[in-house]
């Protein structure tokens, strides 16, 4: 504390806003932040931050961030207490459930839940006790591919690769812009920094794009690729690697190399290079680098994840680095050992392992994963009529109507249910059609640990930080309301009973920390550990504010591996079966990207987060950044000057939107960012309707999926464009 000390206090804790973990730098005078900064003592993030942690103090500010129950009436919305709302929001779901069945509640789990570590903890009790299959979640608009090719393969769907930036010499990123969005299952705070050292070591960083990205200008090499064709390109570097595989280590517990390398035949640089615009020569120079390098990465994140071959994309990157020898080495991918492990810990505090098609969606028979159906079918699930149909959902963090494809679809669906409750700070696009809003506290209210992004980060780390204000009296967290529900829901069901009222108090009085405590204690650095000085607990974390360093990542196989015996399944079935689709979807001659037809993709701004943070005035000031990129040559074709006005129109929807003539995007491809599109009746948002913008999910397709797995696949969606 500084000289004036009396009334100054700092506070040390991580931002929960993005995947990077940044360690932040609270200055608190009577009551007030006056600063926030990087904290330089944070071993991982050594100071960095974006302009986003400022923002912490804003959202927590916020007049229009809701802090107390609503309820809506014909009147317009009033204020009710927490214990009027918590009863009433139990008794409808349960009344829905007992008269129409378990299915006719859906749940909806958008993405800051796995920013909050009540509610990772709190909310699968929530969901358990529903027992609905209409689970849905924004995974199946994100990152299902890769949880499923980790299922598949490594037996766990959160045993994913993680790259080992910080020691390797190539990488070869697709369809990631982690200079804007601050890296995505790749947790690494400051990651322009970690990617220039590439180049100083003498590495290269090669960048996979339809787009001429934030993170392509800094890279060595920047290849435009054609939406949606990844698999392709893939799947030539393979054909190519397995010239001379390197399996070394990895071979005596790996599966299926002789079914990889039927498949990958026909798949040549030749038959890559029209579909994907990426020339043959071009493609063996990259797996000959690729090759040669000491160490590699191939890393493909959202762009290669929401395609219609998704799965098979993130499928051939697990392939491709294992048969170059890079899964499980220094410099390569590895996966990590967090402190609170919940791939490896002790079963009760085990996330969901994964399980594949066990059910399909009512409708569509769209398959489930990991007890989820995919997003896409939300909508269908409401609209269509019969057994099983939603009649209620729950929302709890999320915000489908912006983030889910064909979102107007889904607004119009929304306003048709017997009941909506909303678990969620504000009144916005989606929560507007609730006929309950249980408000939660903002981030500085409460305490956090990275329970997720440990294990998704680049070092193993830990750190804690109790809240830096108390919750003004009567607020509720996240991980209560889901207790608070999850009770009432019990009781309604089965009635009262002693052992559920103690196990109700029990969970209530440990919270999250009692079982952060439980769960750090069993884990590889808890009590159990061998070797270590100094066992980690919550306690002891509490001693260190800016973190503990774990050490980078290290070589775990076969032992963590999940799968049975122990081995690695190069070649699962259902990413066979799908090869043929790929196939048939390019047949050999797939002709390049003509300048007639237009594919929409989207991009992200370091100063957006998803839907949400567009309130905060100082990330929206200067130029709007909702416009639509279009390359020079297709704006001249369409008579399209910058600033001029575009209908862009797709299968299901209309937008008007502003457009940015840049050859950053490529011919035949127009970007607009998501997100966006706040201006509708009832939300309370002042400064994020004054800079509305137009929603991309107006446009894409709740029709256009990976096949695989129900994916929605964003990158490549067909518009057509006029002048206004
Ligand atoms: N076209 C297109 N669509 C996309 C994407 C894309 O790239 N292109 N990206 C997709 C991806 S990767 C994702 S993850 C999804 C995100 O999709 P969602 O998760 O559905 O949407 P968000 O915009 O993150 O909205 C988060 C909501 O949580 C609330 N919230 C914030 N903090 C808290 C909290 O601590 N507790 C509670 N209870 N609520 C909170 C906010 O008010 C907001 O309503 O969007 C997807 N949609
Ligand atoms: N500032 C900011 N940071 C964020 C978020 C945010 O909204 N704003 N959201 C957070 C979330 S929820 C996530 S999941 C992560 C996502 O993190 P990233 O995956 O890094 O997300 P994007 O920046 O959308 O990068 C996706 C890239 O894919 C490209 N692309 C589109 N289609 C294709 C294709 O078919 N092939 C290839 N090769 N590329 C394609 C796009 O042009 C874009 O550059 O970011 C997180 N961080
Ligand atoms: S990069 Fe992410 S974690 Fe770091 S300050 Fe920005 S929003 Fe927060
Ligand atoms: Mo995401």
């Amino acid at each position: 504390m500084g000289a004036s000390a009396a009334e100054t206090q700092t506070h040390f804790r991580t931002c929960n806003l993005c995947e990077a973990m940044c360690g932040v730098r609270i200055e608190v005078a009577d009551g007030r932040i006056t600063s926030i900064r990087g904290d330089e003592q944070d071993p991982f993030s050594r100071g960095h931050i974006c302009p986003k942690a400022v923002a912490l103090k804003d959202l927590h500010e916020d007049p229009e961030r809701l802090r107390q129950p609503m309820r809506r009436t014909a009147n317009g919305w009033e204020p009710i207490s927490w214990k009027e709302a918590l009863d009433e929001a139990a008794r409808r779901l349960h009344q829905l459930q007992s008269e129409r069945g378990k299915d006719a509640v859906a749940t909806y789990l958008g993405n800051p839940t796995v920013h909050n570590p009540g509610a990772l903890l709190f909310m699968p009790q929530l969901l358990r006790t529903l027992r609905t299959r209409n689970m849905y979640s924004a995974t199946s608009v994100d990152q299902l591919p890769h949880l499923l090719a980790s299922h598949l393969m490594f037996g766990h769907q959160l045993l994913v690769p993680i790259p080992d930036l910080d020691r390797t010499h190539y990488l070869l990123a697709l369809g990631a812009n982690p200079l804007a969005s601050n890296g995505s299952m790749m947790t690494a705070p400051d990651v322009r920094a970690r990617l220039r050292a590439i180049q100083q070591r003498g590495g290269r960083v090669v960048v996979v794009d339809p787009r001429r990205t934030e993170t392509a200008r800094i890279a060595d090499e920047h290849l435009f690729v054609r939406p949606g064709t990844d698999a392709l390109f893939l799947f030539a570097l393979l054909h190519l690697l397995l010239e001379r595989p390197r399996l070394e280590r990895l071979a005596s517990f790996t599966d299926g190399l002789e079914t990889v390398r039927e498949l990958a035949r026909e798949f040549t640089p030749e038959r890559a290079a029209g579909p994907t615009g990426i020339p043959a020569e071009v493609i063996r120079r990259i797996a000959r680098e690729f090759a040669e390098a000491p160490t590699a990465i191939c890393y493909g994140r959202v762009g290669t994840s929401t395609q219609a071959f998704g799965g098979l994309c993130q499928w051939l990157i697990n392939v491709i680095n294992v048969v170059s020898g890079n899964l499980d080495r220094e410099g390569g991918v590895l996966f990590t050992r967090p402190a609170f492990d919940i791939v490896g810990g002790p079963r009760a505090l085990a996330s969901g392992r994964g399980g594949f098609g066990r059910w399909k969606s009512r409708v569509r028979g769209l398959p489930e994963f990991a007890g989820e159906l995919p997003v896409a079918a939300l909508a269908e699930e409401i609209l269509t009529e019969g057994q099983g149909q939603i009649r209620g959902l729950l929302t709890f963090a999320g915000n489908p109507v912006l983030s889910t494809p064909n979102g107007g679809q889904l607004d119009k669906a929304l306003t048709s249910l017997d009941f909506m409750v909303s678990i969620d700070p504000y009144l916005n696009e989606t929560t507007r059609h609730a006929h309950l809003i249980l408000p939660t506290p903002s981030p500085l209210e409460r305490s956090h640990y990275d329970i997720a992004f440990h294990v998704l980060a680049i070092r193993n780390t830990a750190r804690y930080a109790p809240p830096l204000f108390e919750p003004p009296a009567g607020a509720m967290h996240d991980w209560r309301i889901a207790l608070e529900l999850q009770h009432r829901l019990e009781v309604l069901r089965h009635g009262s009973s002693v052992r559920r009222t103690f196990k109700y108090q029990a969970l209530k009085r440990m919270g999250p920390e009692g079982i952060l405590e439980v769960g750090l204690r069993a884990g590889p650095y808890g009590l159990r550990a061998k070797g270590l000085r100094k066992s980690l607990s919550l306690s002891a974390l509490k001693q260190h504010p800016h973190g503990v360093d774990l050490g980078p990542l290290k070589p775990s196989l076969p032992q963590r591996l999940a799968t049975q015996g122990k081995r690695i399944q190069l070649a699962p079935a259902p990413f066979v079966q799908d090869v043929t689709r790929l196939s048939e979807a390019f047949p050999e001659g797939t002709a390049p990207l003509s300048g007639n037809e237009l594919l929409l993709i989207g991009r992200r701004h370091l100063r957006d987060n998803n839907s949400w943070m567009h309130n905060v005035p100082m990330l929206m000031s200067g130029k709007s950044r909702c416009t639509l990129m279009m390359h020079p040559e297709d704006a001249k074709a369409l008579g399209l000057a910058e600033g001029d006005e575009a209908r862009v129109t797709s299968r299901v929807g209309e937008v008007s939107v502003p457009v940015n003539v840049t050859d950053e995007v490529m011919r035949g491809v127009v970007s607009l960012p998501h997100g966006y599109g706040h201006r509708r009746e009832g939300v309370r948002l002042g400064v994020a309707t004054k800079h509305s913008g137009v929603s991309l999910n107006d446009l894409t397709d709740d029709q256009h999926l990976d096949a695989l797995c129900g994916n929605a696949a964003f990158s490549g969606v067909p518009v057509r464009i006029t002048r206004v």
